[in-house]
């Protein structure tokens, strides 16, 4: 496999997100970020490249939130699509389509993409069993069937794939397979489908990638490719028996659509046709021409899709040409733990803007310098707090804001004229390149690191020639510091744009200058970018600082989410088996008051109390001291089973029992009267 070194165009996709959520910051950081600075940078380059992408609104996913939510699957996706579209285009993500797989473009392209293959007889047609929900009525497929699965043993495995060890199996591989609908144990069922025969690809598979790709393609995604084909690909159903997808087009397929991962990537050329019809171009050569660079960014989930399936299915279909790469990344974690869209543990991007409005960049900046590039990583509010507060504010906003006030206060605004040339100006031309070097192997931490090492040698030069010192004698001299610092601030603006458009934008507009092609992003001496004697406009601040309350809010809200995730899962106790009213009578409860307390040596749990039931004043032994200060409870009122035969704890006979419930939050509390004065001793009854 040649390597496309000069590629003519690029079409580069991003994972067409489930519309049955709204998209957080581990979709943004692991895929549209990272695909955003790689398309800003060659749009920058004056490359042909289109950014593609769209809502993935078939499947699984969509039905079951449907169902949870009460409405159709159209509802849904209609839903969800529109939020999902939105916040990417309020973060900057700076697609040239966006479409969506409900789309008549879609099912037409997906529909003829089957077809081709039907007819070319690239399917194994075949009856076999499925798994069958009798109570629902339907067949299990996909994320309608939990089970251990078979490669790692996770036991919440879905049908068609393993979130734990990716891997990607059939629902009747599944130890032990439940029904995600009704919770059953389901039934097999025998059902046609049809198979897309991957065996048969095995040995294309293994030479394109393991051999073509093996010093380009990223080493987990290398990894996973390598796994799969070591245990042999097997034949993979590529229809379902559901009633939300893509028909079948063919004869005798009633009630069977398309396996959504098999119309879902076809939503990439769907997607692109939609672009060329409006642009008024050919589609075509974005996908048929070898001169095309065709790039997948995914996240590790969808590995095994993009690396095997879609590419054996445009191998099979014989029109299309295969990626030259798929940059997968890891995941990313939240505040350490996963994030999880139905536990709502998550940072969800249009909540994030209604409290940080118009601080787009400094989450796009924070994500791209913590990408979970070759690990999973972590995001925290700390470190959110930190990267604003001593990287963009302190670093290049300290820098930018130096410059232009200080040129509005010696020159009026006007970028004076210089009679010497720094050095220092050399290195913006080697910034740029190294910046598109990071980039072109899909470094995008290291390129914003390199682009901040720009801002950080802005401010070492400002601070070693302190032109505020040199203002009053040496006049010529603050022009020529002031005139360098201006072209590293305009380095900037350009510099910045993949990966901080909103910024850069801005910066552009106090700098008034327009965009700059990336190869020309270059200072030598007579050949600048900003002349002496242009005019800047006025200056703002590009970034502030973010408070701590701020941060605890965020930090607040998560706790809030985790003890509603703690009372989701709790179950009220089933009532117990039933006793006589003489059994209950037997027992004898009072009122009493804790007047003693204390600490039962080398006992964490247990409280030796010294209650005053009436009867008389007793030693209880109480396991509630993980709850309660001994001092706190004294002059409590409780309530206890004072003929509870006495019990031995720790060397103390306990004589009776106080009784406690619960709160929501797993607290103890005592169950203690109420209002009126009770005397101790009182019945309870
Ligand atoms: N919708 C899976 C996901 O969102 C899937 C990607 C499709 S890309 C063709 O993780
Ligand atoms: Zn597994």
């Amino acid at each position: 496999m040649t390597q496309n070194q000069h590629p003519k165009r690029y079409t580069v996709t991003a994972a067409l997100p489930y519309t049955n959520g709204p998209v957080h910051i581990g979709h943004l950081a692991g895929v549209y970020i990272p695909a955003d600075i790689y398309v800003r940078y060659l749009r920058a380059k004056k490359q042909d490249v289109i950014y593609i992408c769209g809502s993935d609104e078939h499947g699984v996913p969509i039905t079951i939130r449907a169902q949870k939510e009460g409405v159709t699957p159209q509802q849904i996706v209609d839903k969800y699509h529109a939020i999902i579209k939105q916040s990417f285009a309020d973060f900057g993500i700076s697609f040239d389509n966006y479409s969506r797989t409900s789309a008549p473009i879609h099912h037409q392209t997906a529909s003829d993409f089957f077809k081709k293959m039907y007819d070319a007889g690239q399917f194994i047609e075949e009856s076999a069993f499925q798994l069958y929900d009798e109570k629902a009525g339907q067949f299990l497929a996909d994320r309608f069937v939990i089970g251990t699965c078979p490669k790692c043993g996770n036991e919440s495995s879905y049908g068609d794939q393993c979130e734990k060890c990716g891997t990607s199996h059939n629902a009747t591989d599944l130890i032990n397979p439940k029904s995600a609908i009704t919770g059953n144990t389901p039934s097999l069922k025998e059902t046609k489908h049809w198979y897309l025969p991957l065996d048969q690809y095995q040995d294309w598979l293994k030479e394109w990638i393991l051999e073509g790709h093996k010093n380009d393609w990223k080493s987990n995604v290398l990894g996973q490719v390598k796994s799969w084909l070591d245990d042999g690909l097997k034949p993979r159903a590529v229809t379902r028996d559901l009633d939300w997808g893509i028909p079948v087009p063919v004869a005798g397929a009633d009630g069977k659509v398309l396996y959504v991962w098999f119309d879902a990537p076809i939503g990439y050329i769907s997607s692109t046709k939609e672009w060329a019809a409006r642009e008024g171009k050919d589609w075509k050569p974005y996908w048929q021409s070898p001169d095309t660079k065709l790039l997948h960014f995914i996240g590790k989930d969808n590995i095994v899709f993009h690396c095997i399936i879609f590419p054996a299915m445009l191998k099979a279909e014989g029109s299309f040409i295969v990626p030259e790469n798929v940059p997968a990344n890891e995941f990313l974690n939240l505040e350490s733990n996963k994030i999880s869209t139905s536990k709502n543990w998550a940072v969800w991007l249009h909540e994030y803007l209604l409290d940080f409005p118009g601080k787009q960049d400094v989450l796009r900046y924070v994500l791209t310098a913590n990408a979970p590039e070759t690990k999973d990583n972590d995001f925290t509010w700390k470190d959110f707090q930190a990267r604003n507060n001593n990287e963009l504010v302190a670093i290049l906003g300290n820098f930018v804001n130096r410059v232009m006030v200080l040129t509005h206060k010696y020159y009026h605004g006007v970028v004076p004229v210089s009679s010497r040339y720094f050095t220092e100006l050399d290195q913006i031309q080697t910034f740029a390149t190294q910046i598109g070097t990071s980039i072109e192997h899909y470094k995008f931490r290291e390129a914003l690191q390199e682009l901040m090492n720009l801002a950080r040698l802005g401010n070492g030069f400002l601070q070693e020639n302190e032109p505020w010192k040199k203002v009053g004698e040496q006049p010529e001299e603050v022009q020529n510091i002031m005139f360098a610092a201006i072209q590293i601030t305009a380095a900037l603006a350009h510099l910045a744009e993949p990966f901080l458009p909103f910024m850069s934008a801005k910066l552009k507009k106090m700098l008034l200058i327009s965009d700059t092609p990336w190869d020309e992003v270059t200072v030598l001496e007579g050949h600048y970018l900003i002349a002496a004697g242009h005019q800047l406009g006025a200056s703002e601040l590009l970034f502030d600082k973010i408070e701590d309350e701020a941060i605890q809010k965020q930090l607040d809200k998560l706790e809030a989410t985790k003890m509603q995730n703690v009372l989701d899962q709790k179950v009220v106790e089933p009532q117990k088996e039933l006793i006589t009213y003489e059994q209950f009578v037997a027992m004898d409860i009072r009122i009493g008051t804790i007047v003693e307390a204390e600490k039962v040596a080398k006992a964490n749990k247990l409280l030796k109390l010294t209650v005053a039931v009436g009867i008389d004043t007793r030693t209880i032994v109480s396991g509630i001291a993980e709850h309660f200060t001994p001092e706190e409870i004294i002059g409590q009122q409780v309530q206890v089973l004072v003929n509870l035969a006495p019990r031995n704890l720790r060397g103390i006979d306990s004589h009776g029992m106080i009784l406690m419930t619960e709160s929501k939050d797993g607290k103890l509390k005592f169950v203690a009267p109420q209002g009126e004065d009770i005397p101790d001793g009182a019945t309870v009854r």
